[in-house]
């Protein structure tokens, strides 16, 4: 089952220079590409609707911040059962949690700063793939 999903190097991966390594972890799982690939800064109203399920938790507006704070690398994974494949390789929210092998695990201590986003479900991709490269 060939998917697509949107994947984000949030702001902390992009300024420790892991795009290169992360990138590299999906580059080689076999069979998948990426057909699209963009540096940019998140403006707020990208943001808000992008995490639009948080608005209210105590962590949205350190997240909001977080976000903008930087350049993000925003990319498009396209294969076998991409959704689930990128959420695999980025290991669990909590980088501590995150077993060793994974983004998260390898690279992450802190919940707010681990390193990338990537889309949840079938719907959150098809939400997520439209806000960010519409006319793809
Ligand atoms: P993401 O949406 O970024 O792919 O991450 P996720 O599904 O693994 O986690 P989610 O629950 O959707 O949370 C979104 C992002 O918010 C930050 N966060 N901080 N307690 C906290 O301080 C806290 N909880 C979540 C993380 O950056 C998380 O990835
Ligand atoms: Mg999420």
């Amino acid at each position: 089952m060939t998917q697509r999903t949107l994947v984000l190097l949030k702001p902390d991966a992009v300024r420790r220079g892991l795009i290169g390594e992360i990138i590299g972890r999906i580059e080689r799982k076999a069979g998948w590409t990426i057909p699209a690939l963009e540096l940019r800064t998140l403006e707020q109203d990208t943001l808000e609707a992008h995490y639009g399920e948080h608005k209210g938790k105590p962590f949205y507006e350190p997240l909001m911040g977080f976000m903008a704070g930087g350049p993000v690398v925003a990319l498009v994974v396209e294969g076998e059962r991409a959704i689930e494949g990128v959420r695999q390789l980025a290991g669990p929210t909590d980088p501590i949690a995150a077993a060793p092998g994974s983004i998260r695990g390898d690279f992450g201590s802190i919940v707010r700063e681990n390193l990338i986003h990537a889309s949840d479900s079938e719907e959150s991709a098809a939400r997520e793939l439209k806000l960010f490269f519409p006319s793809l």
